[in-house]
């Protein structure tokens, strides 16, 4: 009797077993939103702590040269879930209120993945649009998150500055009420609505530049919105919102495999911490956001530790784009700053062509796969689809990623010799070590965001390994390096 209830025991271990070990990993990607190369701690460069994210990045590899496709949100995460360069696509720019930019006809990693038998989910920041015509809001969202792969969808359509104010569940908006329709508008208000041009006096947070729309929660957006009210997000709520949407997801498909994009919203502007968090960095909204975001990374690795899943899940960490601090709103960014250094040791941030426009924290963990590193491989956002697409076994490739699964999943290989990034419609070449700016017209420093552009009425020619910073533009000094990579960034883009 015992020697069968033995056996019995043994059997059911080993068929577990073997079944882990068939079933390709889950995999999560933790997308921040203009978190900066400096923000992270374990990048050692500024004064934020972020323990939960530190602990990731210290037990996987963390990759000191790991880029977005782009210095702003919407490009970046086309290229992401596509593999295709942004400037390919002429409606890959920063969106507001726009339709998908995504073809429901193009292949994606969630599509990629639901190929090879997995469930695939998205839960925080969309920004890549809706629909394909004029949207109404009263109205199924369509195509969106759920036409272009996403079997589950639970999104914020744009940004957290942007109406509407409400979450979109599967192309329906949360707590719509019929009786009290939602109307939207870019261009211009409703009457007897609020704004924060007219009404400063509604509100809680002042905005700087741009921002003075309707006013939603004591903050003013971009754009009118009227109507919605039951279905209007608390934005102290949001991180708490997204975190128990993505942990029941977890819960839900458990079994797996699944794939889910963590999109998280912080910290972009307006940054509105939950209570919990405000006052905890120091650093004013923005720092508190950060540590908001932490916890929230600690709380899902606790729920998947918890539920066993953490050696069978690969865990993607990283930003659209780099830091900025004034991006439209008072809340003490600059003020509250301190000797923190978002940017880290970089130049420039988010919107720009320097290096802190897309150099951002870039981390894979997988429990017992990936020993720990540090890695110096050159690889980019745009790179996970070929890669994940080799790790699961499927035959997709996209026209633009490379396969650098070994380097991300495996702690081997070699990682890009070149990669072209976008900053508000501009390019750039990265090639090895070396960076080429082409000239481009236009301000060197933003205006009110105070961040530098990149933009020089000549080529700009850096070479990082001595000069991380970009201070020394060598491009009179290396006439050949300087044509080469010309050639190469003209043969890329297809220009000439
Ligand atoms: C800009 C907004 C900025 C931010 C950005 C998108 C103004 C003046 N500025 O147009 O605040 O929302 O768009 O950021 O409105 S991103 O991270 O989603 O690309
Ligand atoms: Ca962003």
């Amino acid at each position: 009797m015992r020697l069968c209830f033995l056996s019995l025991v043994v059997f059911i271990l080993f068929s577990c077993e073997s079944k882990n070990e068939k079933q390709p990993p889950n995999i999560i990607i933790i997308y921040a939103d203009d978190l900066g190369y400096g923000d992270v701690s374990a990048y050692g460069l500024g004064q934020l702590k972020t323990p939960n994210i530190d602990r990731l990045a210290k037990g996987g590899t963390r990759f000191t040269r790991g880029y977005s496709s782009s210095a702003t949100c919407s490009p970046s995460r086309y290229a992401l879930l596509t593999g295709i360069y942004p400037w390919r696509n002429k409606r890959a720019k920063i969106l507001t209120g726009a339709n998908l930019i995504i073809n429901t006809t193009e292949m994606t990693l969630p599509k990629m993945l639901k190929e090879k038998g997995y469930h695939t989910g998205i839960v925080g920041k969309w920004h890549l649009g809706l629909g394909d015509s004029e949207i109404d809001y009263n109205k199924e969202l369509r195509p969106g998150p759920n036409e272009v792969g996403f079997d589950y969808s639970f999104i914020m359509p744009d940004t957290q500055d942007r109406v509407p104010t409400v979450y979109i569940k599967n192309g329906s908006i949360v707590n719509y009420d019929p009786a009290d329709p939602i109307e939207v508008s870019f261009e211009k208000n409703f009457e007897g609505q609020p704004t924060g041009k007219d009404n400063p006096e509604l509100l809680s947070m002042k905005w700087h530049h741009g921002h003075n729309g309707s006013i939603v929660n004591g903050v003013s957006r971009i754009g009118y919105m009227k109507g919605g009210e039951s279905a209007k997000w608390s934005d102290i709520d949001m991180a708490d919102t997204f975190l128990n949407q993505a942990q029941n997801y977890i819960d839900q498909n458990q079994s797996g495999p699944f794939f889910l994009m963590y999109t998280l919203q912080q910290p972009h502007v307006p940054r509105i911490p939950h209570p919990r968090f405000k006052g905890t960095s120091g650093m004013g909204p923005r720092g508190d956001v950060i540590l908001e975001a932490d916890w929230c990374i600690g709380q899902l690795y606790a729920y998947l530790e918890a539920k066993n899943l953490l050696t069978n899940t690969i865990i993607i960490l990283s930003s659209d784009n780099g830091p900025v601090l004034n991006d439209g709103y008072y809340d003490d960014a600059v003020e509250k700053l301190g000797t923190h250094t978002p940017w880290g040791n970089l130049r420039g941030g988010k919107y720009s062509l320097f290096e802190a426009g897309t150099r951002i924290p870039f981390i894979t963990y997988w429990k017992g796969k990936i020993q720990p590193q540090i890695s110096d491989q050159l690889v980019s956002q745009i790179d996970l689809f070929n890669s994940i697409s080799k790790l699961v076994g499927s035959k997709q490739r996209s026209r633009d990623g490379e396969d650098l699964a070994e380097v991300f999943f495996q702690n081997k290989g070699m990682g890009r010799k070149e990669l072209v990034i976008e900053a508000t419609t501009r390019t750039a070449l990265k090639s090895e070590n070396w960076v080429l700016i082409p000239p481009y017209k236009g301000p060197k420093v933003g205006p009110n965001v105070n961040i530098e552009l990149g933009n020089e009425s000549d080529y700009q020619l850096y070479n990082l390994e001595k000069d991380p910073s970009q201070q020394n533009n060598l491009a009179q000094q290396e006439p050949q390096k300087l044509a080469e990579l010309i050639a190469r960034f003209k043969f890329i883009r297809g220009l000439n």
